[in-house]
């Protein structure tokens, strides 16, 4: 069993922590404010200078990549394979990544895809994204895989960030059409409990699909061919979904954008085109 530091005892830091406990490994632990949470059988580092010096697998779990800066800032972390679990932008993975190997650390970036609760609990699904060093990935790949699975997702140190943020800007399209569609029953004689199977059912049979027509279609060029129900009759049904909002007294804040780019497609001879055409529009 390997040993390993852990920087950072937030709700998903000791999540980890207590994960790597179970499984047998050493584990060092530090957290800014000292106590933050109570991790039974793991060593507690003073500062993270100590923590980073115990070991040569480095965790940091923290806010920010401000706060990563600010806990490693000024810390000897050569020799040191470090692995950035907090939530950063590709960009600055990638700027991490550097000023680790610059350091003299070997670096690999992760995404973690799981809330908390979903540690150490593999049936719940949850995984990391991991890029960067391959050989630094299977290096410590079974420790990685104790708190949760993982999915590695190339060298370019910025891909596990970006996996991450496309999945989760996936979600919160997801959340902003459940928040429209409540929004719609809300002030009519319908159990929202009774609607929710409905609209649970309703998303994943549509997603399934989409997802994967939309990759193809991307990969091949051909935004056309097959088309069941093509950009023409969707953006003519646009505005019955408006004029339901408006019926229902809904802002039609949350929708309007996506109908918007719909109509853009359309306007430039689309029509027989599905939903993937949007896609490029929203290239800058
Ligand atoms: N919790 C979740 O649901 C999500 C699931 C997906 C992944 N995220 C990301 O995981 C990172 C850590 O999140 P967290 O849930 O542990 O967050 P907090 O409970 O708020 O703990 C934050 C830790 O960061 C420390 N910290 C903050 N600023 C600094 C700093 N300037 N220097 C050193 N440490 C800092 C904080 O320390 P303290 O406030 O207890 O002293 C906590 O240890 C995050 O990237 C999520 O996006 C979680």
């Amino acid at each position: 069993m390997s040993s390993v530091s852990l920087l950072g005892l937030g709700a998903m830091g000791a999540a980890l922590a207590r994960t790597w406990v179970s499984a047998g490994h050493a584990l060092t632990v530090w957290n800014r404010t000292p106590g933050r949470a109570d991790i039974e059988g793991a060593k507690v580092a003073e500062s993270p200078h100590e923590a980073v010096a115990a070991g040569r697998l480095v965790v940091v779990c923290l806010l920010d990549d401000d706060s990563v800066g600010a806990a490693l800032d000024g810390v000897d972390i050569s020799g040191k394979d470090l692995v950035n679990l907090t939530t950063s932008t590709p960009a600055q993975a990638r700027a991490r990544a550097a000023w680790a190997e610059e350091r003299g650390a070997r670096y690999l970036d992760g995404g973690i895809m799981a809330v908390p609760p979903m540690i150490g609990v593999p049936e719940a699904g949850g995984y990391v994204f991991y890029s960067g060093s391959r050989e630094l990935f299977e290096l410590h790949r079974d420790a990685l895989a104790v708190p949760v699975g993982t999915k590695y997702v190339g060298e370019d140190p910025g891909f596990a960030a970006l996996h991450d943020v496309a999945l989760l800007s996936a979600m919160y399209g997801m959340f902003a059409g459940v928040a429209h569609a409540f929004a719609l029953i809300r002030r009519e004689d319908i159990d929202p409990v009774a609607f929710a199977p409905l609209l649970g059912e309703w998303i994943p049979a549509m997603a399934g699909p989409a997802v994967r027509q939309t990759a193809e279609r991307l990969k091949s060029g051909d935004y056309t061919t097959g088309v069941v129900s093509n950009l023409a009759m969707q953006v003519a049904g646009t505005p019955t979904f408006l004029a339901t909002a408006e019926g229902q007294g809904v802002s039609q804040e949350l929708v309007r954008p996506y109908f918007e780019l719909m109509r853009r497609r359309l306007d430039v001879g689309s029509g027989e085109e599905d939903l993937t055409g949007v896609v490029d529009l929203l290239l800058r």
